[in-house]
């Protein structure tokens, strides 16, 4: 029986208070390594103008019906834009020394027209957020576009309108102007394929269209093009400012590997999902693999984005999984490719294979063409998310459900495993974020799908720590991983 924990604020005996390990086993990293969490705000915020005017695609998505699989919406969350000082104090008992937050868009820009305001009550919450975790040490990641629209926007068309990229630039610079002292990291689009595949190809997101590549590989085309103005923008207004994206990568394999067009799927999917996106920021030309372009509407979207190129001042990395992949014969052809459901290791409640090894084949191989710049500079990297989810319904309270997360424990040091084996081979990561501090709002999965290091019940909002939350905190507190006893399976 676990003891019920009260207050999850007394109930962590941090790392650096206990005794020194044994000295052997150490995996340590580097010097002045980045241990931090990430969320974003749509997922945690519960930002009450967004929730009652219904500002964002995402606020109305979810009260359409069918859209959320356990039809709970994000109306609350964590209601982390009050309790933001809650868990940023919750991160730093847990040894944290970085921290990624993405910036509520629709709430700051309700309408057309919208002049932005030095003093609107959205921006100074974060303006507060930022200094309150500059004061206590905190390196600071901020998203500007974490897959939230302004719905005024997103019924005009969204990333397919023109329109958008002009606000995303405009938006990017108010902030650049006004929070840009506090911010450390930028990261203009989070995991643009991610949103692409989703919204235009899956229909599982707004914007909802169910396989139109055209209209998705068009996106692609103009989140690029947004990116670069806003990183222009940023560096106009921040010289130094540290300016890239997050970019969900995936681990493909063949289903069957002697089968051609089981290795043809493969390839599609890993030249769209994982690099048509970062060849273009390192390149300045966006290009899709040789197969799609025999739809000539694909061939036209081949182009080269002025001011692109090597817009990417460091490379921010999402992993979680692996995906099988075979060929199915229909049409359209699956330019993504079909997944299959195979898995060979151990999966999580959403049926993610837990595959560490695509973290170090990421980071030793896959990465090898962007790690320097075109002047020759070393592009920093930053895992930016990586994480495990459990399944609890969202009306739980109390007791001791899903406290001893052994799953996210060895999930959690099986990555971060490999993560040292890839530094020890050159790779130049510089931070790791897990994803994510508290439970949240998993998009189409709703509230039930669990991130957290620490628990939310979200009936009483009440924070306890999990298991992996003391593993991480004793990891961050070490600088490495020490004395690490296999987890057991369970
Ligand atoms: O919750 C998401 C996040 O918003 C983007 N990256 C993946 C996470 C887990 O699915």
């Amino acid at each position: 029986m676990i003891p019920q924990q009260k207050n999850s604020q007394e109930s962590v005996k941090i790392a650096s208070e206990a005794a020194p390990p044994e000295p052997r086993d150490v995996f340590s990293f580097p010097e002045g390594f980045l241990w931090g969490v990430a969320n974003s705000h749509f997922q945690v915020e519960g930002h009450p103008g967004e929730i009652t005017n219904r500002l964002s695609d995402w606020a109305m998505w979810t009260t359409l019906d069918g859209k959320i699989l356990d039809r709970s919406t994000a109306d609350r969350a964590c209601e982390f834009f009050k309790r933001y000082q809650e868990d940023i104090e919750l991160a730093q008992k847990l040894n944290m020394n970085s921290f990624r937050i993405s910036i509520n868009w629709p709430a700051m820009c309700p309408e057309p027209g919208h002049e932005y305001r030095k003093d609107d009550p959205t921006l100074l919450v974060y303006k507060e957020m930022l200094i309150l975790l500059k004061e206590r040490g905190f390196k600071t990641f901020l998203t500007l576009f974490h897959f939230c629209l302004p719905n005024w926007l997103a019924e005009i068309g969204g990333w397919n309108n023109e329109r958008t990229l002009d606000e995303f630039e405009r938006f990017a610079k108010f902030i650049a102007e006004e929070l840009g002292e506090y911010v450390d990291f930028w990261l203009t689009i989070n995991e643009p394929l991610a949103y692409v595949y989703q919204g235009y190809i899956a229909g599982t997101w707004p914007p909802g269209y169910n396989m139109n590549y055209l209209k998705g590989f068009e996106c692609v085309r103009n989140l690029l093009i947004g990116h670069q103005r806003a990183h222009k923008v940023i560096h106009d207004v921040c010289p130094e400012a540290k300016v890239s994206v997050t970019h969900h990568w995936m681990k493909f394999t063949p289903r069957n590997k002697f089968n051609p067009m089981d290795r043809l799927v493969c390839h599609m999917r890993d030249g769209i999902f994982n690099h048509s996106f970062m060849r273009a920021l390192h390149t300045g030309e966006l290009t899709f693999p040789l197969i799609s372009l025999i739809d000539h509407r694909v061939r036209k979207l081949t182009c080269k984005i002025p001011g692109l190129k090597d817009t990417l001042d460091f490379i921010g990395v999402n992993y979680y999984t692996r995906q099988f992949c075979e060929f199915e014969c229909k049409w359209p052809l699956e330019f993504f490719g079909a997944k299959s459901n195979m898995v060979e290791n151990e999966t999580s409640g959403l049926g993610w294979e837990s595959y560490p090894e695509g973290l170090y084949d990421l980071l030793v191989h896959e990465l090898r063409p962007y790690r320097t710049d075109h002047k020759g500079a070393l592009r920093e990297i930053y895992i930016t998310e990586n994480g495990h989810a459990g399944i609890f319904e969202a009306d739980l309270v109390e007791g001791d459900w899903s406290l001893e997360d052994h799953g996210r424990v060895r999930y959690l040091k099986s990555h971060l495993l490999s993560l040292y084996k890839a530094i020890t081979r050159g790779a130049n990561v510089k931070g790791y974020l897990h994803w994510s501090l508290t439970d949240n709002f998993e998009w189409a999965e709703g509230l039930r799908a669990r991130f957290g290091l620490v628990r939310v019940s979200y009936p009483t909002l009440e924070r306890t720590m999990r298991k992996s939350a003391k593993v991480y905190a004793e990891i961050a507190a070490h600088n490495g991983i020490v004395n690490h006893p296999p987890e057991q399976r369970q």
